[in-house]
């Protein structure tokens, strides 16, 4: 549904910003909200989802009637990521993030259901919304992308077990923001920018960005800044489920110091700094920041 209409996004009343602002005291686009309402609705129907969490709402929205006794899958959603491109036609896409409960069904939800550390979950993936409409994820058997054929309706395999190029070729990161970074940081980036072999692609979706470096192999990075000191991407819809990807396609994300899948949120809308894509160029941050 959001693949068809963002087709047709200047043919219809969904662009442009929606007037309100979500917990993260961000403008919510038009096609946010009803990207999200789409995806809560949807999900809600199905007796396995016990909970989710999005990007759009301040709290885990929590289905405990008779249809979901059953359920035992915790999921989060972003459900358009790189909203500052909707407008302009770019790529953007659909995070998401599944984990299974540790309490038993029919019972109340626990932190410990809701709160789990990227190890621990069962499935990550995206969508991104782009010259075609991709499905990329992983149950942790490796990674698999499938291509929306939209008159079969259907998503078909078109690239099985993707794996990261062993070279980096591409680096990712929101130079305007240079001036904001540690030195640590800006010593980093520049010695990634001085790689004859490398050169500069920015996107501004996370989602296209790690999918233009998963097939051509790149790092992507949003370093903290003195703005953001604790980074600006969230951890359990932005950061986790592209980690698991990267970890299963034979890459690494790390916030600087430590493995992203280790991380045990504190809070469903917690940030991170992240650092994603080809393993070397990912551990080479760890390297600048010990010495900090
Ligand atoms: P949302 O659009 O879902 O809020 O996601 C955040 C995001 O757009 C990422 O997709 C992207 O990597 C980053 O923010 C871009 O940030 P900036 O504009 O500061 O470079």
């Amino acid at each position: 549904m959001l693949s068809r209409d963002i087709n047709r996004a200047g043919l219809l009343d969904i662009l442009g910003a929606a007037g309100t602002v979500n917990v993260q005291d961000e403008d919510q686009q038009k096609l946010d909200v009803q990207a999200n309402e789409i995806f809560i609705q949807l999900l809600k129907q199905s007796p396995y989802v016990a909970a989710i969490g999005t990007e759009e709402d301040p709290d885990l929205i929590v289905f405990d009637d008779v249809a979901h006794n059953r359920a035992e899958y915790i999921v989060y959603l972003d459900p358009v990521d790189g909203s500052s491109n909707i407008d302009v036609n770019v790529s953007v896409g659909t995070n998401f993030l599944l984990f299974k409960r540790k309490s038993l069904a029919n019972t109340r939800l626990k932190k410990e259901d809701y709160l789990q550390s990227g190890t621990e979950a069962v499935c990550a993936g995206y969508v991104v919304y782009g010259a075609s409409t991709m499905l990329v994820y992983t149950v942790g058997q490796g990674v698999d992308g499938f291509t929306l054929d939209a008159s079969l309706g259907e998503f078909m395999l078109s690239h099985p077990q993707m794996k990261f190029p062993k070279e980096c070729t591409i680096y990712s990161v929101n130079e305007g923001n240079y001036q904001l970074w540690s030195k640590e940081v800006q010593a980093y980036i520049e010695e990634i920018k001085a790689n004859p072999k490398t050169t500069a692609r920015y996107i501004g979706s996370l989602v296209a960005d790690f999918h233009r470096n998963l097939l051509k192999g790149g790092v992507f990075a949003y370093p903290p800044d003195t703005k953001k000191p604790q980074g600006k991407l969230r951890l359990l819809y932005e950061a986790i489920p592209f980690a698991l990807l990267a970890t299963q396609a034979g890459g690494a994300a790390t916030t600087g110091t430590k493995d992203i899948l280790s991380i045990k949120p504190s809070d469903i809308h917690e940030r991170t700094p992240l650092y994603i894509g080809t393993k070397k160029e990912v551990q080479l941050i760890g390297k600048y920041l010990s010495n900090s």
